[in-house]
């Protein structure tokens, strides 16, 4: 019997959780995040399992590893863990991770204020401000984004026909705005979005097979999340989302790679524009500060390179216990 025990620290950014796991971290395979990350997936799956799921964790619990950078001209590299998988990139995710790597100490930035950081879905650039021991706020250059395909439809058993949009912003993101079978977010429960997300989901996946995969990772595939639009609870806010991830999950967070797909997708209709601010916010009321930094080209995609800020709190020191003798040390979910 082997009992492994895991040091962690909680936070949440913008309300949504964040798990930094600080030891047993395990040597992945691979030079670059992505491969490291399919390292992970294939061999160390069970550690994810156990830090994410319930009894240890719950139906949105989310965090990640950090590890030295591939690239010595990086600062270091993050391994994102969720309930939903590894993701490629996570907004909410770096933000806390970063926030916790700063206050606790765990980093030292080779330049103050910045932070070069590899993730599976690419490089990333993070600003932060710090006052004393506290970070105020981390800004991140995410990867490029694109909107990936317009004007799909599917047929929800619930809803009926659902149009929607997909477009990439560090994971591929189906956006179902307001319509005559979708009203606003005020109109549903949380648990109705989660239900309709999954059907959604899978739904997309079966008719649009095979056509959203990144041009330059074709690790990174598939509709994986849904961004629900709903109207602001503050006027200041320029527009809100219900983001679905996992199987059971809303983000709290205004979600910083759902935030980078929405304005790829209104940049792409000439919504948004160059250096406009764009405030989103999350289903709880937080807000993320996005803008878009330029337009860029992903292949044959037009895009952009999208800018969000955020805010995260650490809440707690957690030394968790997976004991190979609790025959829950896998973890499980309830759906
Ligand atoms: O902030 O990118 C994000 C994110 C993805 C899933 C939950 N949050």
């Amino acid at each position: 019997m082997t009992k492994h025990i895991f040091d962690c620290i909680d936070a949440h950014t913008c309300g949504n959780p964040v798990r930094l796991i600080l030891s047993q971290k395990p040597d992945l395979a691979g030079t670059s995040m992505s491969q490291k990350r399919s390292d992970f997936i294939k061999n160390f799956d069970w550690i994810r399992k156990s830090l994410m799921f319930e009894p240890r964790g719950h139906d949105i619990m989310s965090g990640g590893m950090i590890f030295p950078p591939n690239d010595p001209n990086n600062d270091f590299s993050i391994l994102f863990l969720e309930t939903s998988g590894c993701l490629p990139m996570c907004g909410h995710g770096t933000i806390g991770i970063v926030t916790i790597a700063l206050e606790e100490n765990l980093i030292k930035p080779k330049v103050d204020g910045i932070l070069n950081i590899e993730v599976p879905a690419g490089n990333i650039i993070v600003k932060y401000e710090k006052k004393g021991s506290k970070v105020l706020w981390v800004e991140i250059v995410n990867v490029d984004s694109y909107l990936a395909a317009k004007n799909l439809f599917v047929i929800s058993k619930d809803l009926g026909k659902i149009n929607f949009d997909v477009s990439y912003g560090g994971n591929f993101y189906a956006i179902i705005e307001k319509q005559e079978n979708y009203t606003d977010l005020n109109d549903y429960k949380a648990e109705q979005l989660i239900s309709y997300s999954r059907e959604i989901r899978e739904k997309i996946n079966k008719k649009y097979l095979d056509k959203f995969i990144h041009p330059f990772d074709s690790s990174i595939k598939d509709v994986s999340h849904i961004l629900w639009v709903g109207q602001v609870i503050d006027k200041a806010s320029s527009s809100r989302n219900a983001v679905f991830y996992g199987d059971k999950a809303i983000d709290r967070s205004p979600c910083g790679t759902g935030s980078s797909a929405r304005m790829a997708q209104l940049f792409s209709e000439n919504k948004l524009g160059v250096g406009e601010t764009f405030i989103h916010e999350s289903y709880i009321g937080s807000k993320f500060i996005c803008r878009v930094e330029k337009s860029t080209k992903i292949k044959d995609f037009s895009g952009i390179t999208p800018v969000i800020r955020g805010w995260a709190r650490i809440h707690g020191y957690n030394k968790i216990i997976v004991d190979d003798d609790d025959p829950f040390c896998g973890g499980f979910q309830v759906i």
